[in-house]
């Protein structure tokens, strides 16, 4: 997705990199692996609701160190609050555009590890997949050795060969030399230096107690057969006995009566009931729990809603689905909030609305004009063409000053001009366009380094000249930015894809649920269930998740439409 018009002023971008590219593997909210360095920015605001000693609210502010800023979770960098999809923060400075889950810091600035590289303070351009630094340049390991030490200097050398490495300043042979010390030189491997220096000692096992082989201890002085036997431990004198058969313990010694745990306790079923944690009583009959409290269910005006017993309830009474007590034929229950009942109104959020002429957006209710669609909880009317909704986010376009057709979205932000999306499922990420750069999911490489294969990233490591350029694929687009005529002049194939695999440089597909649509003509036919489905060229095409509804668009668009709760009618209502 790349928006080239120029409507609105490019905003500084700094270059940034680092060392090498390996900060795969954390766990993060994104689901995605992130750079290492995002996980001390997530959600850093002060749960205690203070900040600079007033009080403030959490859901609609960030606290940065004692400054509170608009909007809510976002990530602190010193006293300023930035959203790390949009920025990173280095030692206390902030760089823009550079989203800190795939950044690093070199020194205070953000830089992209993939194609950049940070030496000695200094981001360079990465001219190599497996670049790194020797001293303030880079250096390329398969071509390439870094000689020499930070006191004397770095040296880069092209390798004589493979089995090349570095003794002091200079390269030696290691299959005819080895590098001997003081002074560090390559010498002839019968030289008296190249000997392996003195031997390894060998760790004594530190043997297992005295216990039988196959046996465990039992506190102190004692073991056990774990298959055939319990071990009961005195608490207090820590004194450890065995016991035929499998028996729980009760204060250091077997059971006396077939027991159960609530909680951490143990009892005997026969005397209590344990309800929620909490021991009872037993009561013939009472055999339920609401909460901790045990109760029957013959017991009469008893209801027990929300794990709250209420006792004296008046005929009619029913829990509602948040668990209050309410009264169907007078009230009304919105969320936490009992109205009492006006015929025709629904529920908006806690309160009530009429939907003949109020439009209800995720809990905020509005005054319906013409046709309105609700985005996130504002309402707007798609048909003027002048709102554009970007998963739930709202843009006035002529505010924005950007034509309809050409705006585009990425994630919930509205694009700008000079700017890139790259997505991976659950992560839409801008970067500043820049040419010969490609997307692969949310990344943005340079493209003579890394290919891409289905959104994962591969060094480029020979020069291969053939295959320079990645072949654009189909791409992931939001549904609402896919054109009418492609979206609804053609037969496009909805389904949800159930699983994946390749077959050579293919990749096959079987979808269920899956339906040809022609908007424009009303025609849509469901397709056998099972469907399976051949992608010519597996590397070119996004990453589909198993799961995931996706609509297909002849003209090479694919859009996931798993967050519309009907796909169907999503796609007939741009129609
Ligand atoms: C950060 O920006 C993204 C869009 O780029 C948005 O979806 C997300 O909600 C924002 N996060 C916060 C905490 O505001
Ligand atoms: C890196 O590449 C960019 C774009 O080609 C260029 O503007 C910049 O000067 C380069 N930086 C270095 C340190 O070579
Ligand atoms: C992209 O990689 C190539 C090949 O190493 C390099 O020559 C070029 O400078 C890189 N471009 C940028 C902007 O880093
Ligand atoms: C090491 O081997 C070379 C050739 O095999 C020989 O000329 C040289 O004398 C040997 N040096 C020592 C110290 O044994
Ligand atoms: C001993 O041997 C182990 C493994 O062979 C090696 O990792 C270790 O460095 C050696 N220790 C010494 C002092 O040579
Ligand atoms: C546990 O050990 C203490 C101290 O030796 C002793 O007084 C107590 O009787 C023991 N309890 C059992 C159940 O044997
Ligand atoms: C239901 O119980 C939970 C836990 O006790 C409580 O937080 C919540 O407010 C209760 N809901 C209602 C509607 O009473
Ligand atoms: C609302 O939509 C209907 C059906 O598409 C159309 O006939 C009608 O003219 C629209 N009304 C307004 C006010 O846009
Ligand atoms: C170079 O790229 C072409 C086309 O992708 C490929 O067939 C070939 O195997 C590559 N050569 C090397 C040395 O990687
Ligand atoms: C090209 C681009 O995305 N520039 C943006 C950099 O960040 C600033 C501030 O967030 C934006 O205003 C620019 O549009």
């Amino acid at each position: 997705m790349e928006r080239n018009t120029m409507t609105t002023p490019l905003l500084m971008f700094v270059l940034l990199t680092l060392p090498c590219y390996s900060a795969h593997g954390q766990v993060n909210p994104f689901g995605i692996p992130v750079s290492v360095h995002a996980g001390k920015f997530y959600g850093t605001s002060p749960r205690d609701h203070v900040c600079g000693g007033l009080n403030y609210d959490v859901l609609e502010y960030t606290c940065c160190e004692g400054v509170p800023h608009n909007g809510a979770g976002l990530s602190c960098c010193g006293n300023r609050a930035f959203n790390l999809t949009q920025a990173s923060c280095c030692e206390g400075q902030l760089t823009l555009n550079v989203s800190q889950l795939v950044s690093d810091c070199c020194g205070f600035r953000a830089y992209d590890p993939l194609n950049q590289l940070c030496c000695d303070s200094r981001i360079l351009n990465r001219t190599h997949p497996h670049a790194k630094c020797c001293g303030k340049e880079c250096y390329d390991e398969d071509h390439q050795l870094c000689c020499g030490n930070i006191v004397k200097g770095r040296k880069v050398l092209t390798k004589m060969s493979s089995h090349h490495r570095c003794c002091g300043d200079h390269q030696f042979d290691q299959q005819s030399h080895c590098c001997c010390s003081e002074p560090l030189s390559p010498e002839p491997l019968n030289a008296s230096c190249c000997e392996p220096s003195s031997s390894n000692l060998t760790e004594i096992d530190a043997s297992s107690p005295n216990c039988m082989p196959g046996e465990r201890p039992c506190g102190r002085g004692a073991c056990f057969n774990p298959t055939t036997e319990s071990c009961c431990v005195n608490t207090t004198s820590l004194q450890g006995k065995r016991y035929l058969r499998h028996q729980t313990c009760c204060e250091g010694i077997p059971c006396p009566y077939n027991v159960a745990s609530c909680g951490s306790q143990v009892y005997n079923p026969v005397i209590n009931i344990c309800c929620a944690g909490q021991l009872s009583n037993r009561v013939l009959g009472k055999n339920l729990c609401c909460g901790t409290t045990p109760y029957a269910v013959e017991e009469r005006r008893v209801l027990c809603c929300n794990q709250t017993l209420h006792r004296g309830v008046e005929a009619g009474h029913q829990c509602s689905p948040g668990g209050h007590l309410y009264l169907p034929s007078r009230e009304m229950v919105c969320e936490s909030h009992v109205h009492l009942n006006n015929p025709g109104k629904h529920c908006c959020g806690e309160e009530t609305y009429n939907p003949k002429d109020e439009i209800c957006c995720n809990g905020l209710k509005h005054r319906r004009l013409g046709n309105m669609s609700c985005c996130g909880r504002k309402g707007y009317s798609p048909s003027t063409g002048q709102m554009k909704c970007c998963a739930g986010t709202l843009y006035d376009l002529q505010v924005q000053g950007m034509p309809t057709e050409d705006a585009q979205c990425c994630g919930s932000v509205l694009m700008e001009a000079g700017s890139t999306c790259c997505s991976a499922p659950g992560l839409d990420l801008l970067y500043p366009t820049q040419s010969g750069f490609t997307c692969c999911g949310h990344r943005y490489p340079n493209s003579s380094l890394w290919s891409c294969c289905a959104g994962v990233l591969h060094p480029r490591t020979e020069r291969n000249t053939t295959s320079k350029n990645m072949i654009p694929g189909p791409r992931l687009l939001p549904l609402g930015d896919l054109k009418t005529e492609d979206l609804c002049y053609t037969e496009v194939l909805l389904g949800t894809v159930e699983t994946v695999s390749m077959k050579m440089n293919e990749r096959s597909i079987v979808m269920l649920n899956a339906m040809s649509v022609q908007a424009s003509r009303g025609n849509v036919n469901a397709l056998p269930s099972p469907l399976y489905h051949t992608l010519p060229d597996h590397c070119s095409f996004p990453e589909l998740v198993p799961g995931n509804t996706y609509i297909w668009v002849k003209t090479g668009f694919i859009s996931d439409l798993s967050d519309h709760s009907s796909p169907l009618h999503s796609i007939l209502s741009r129609c």
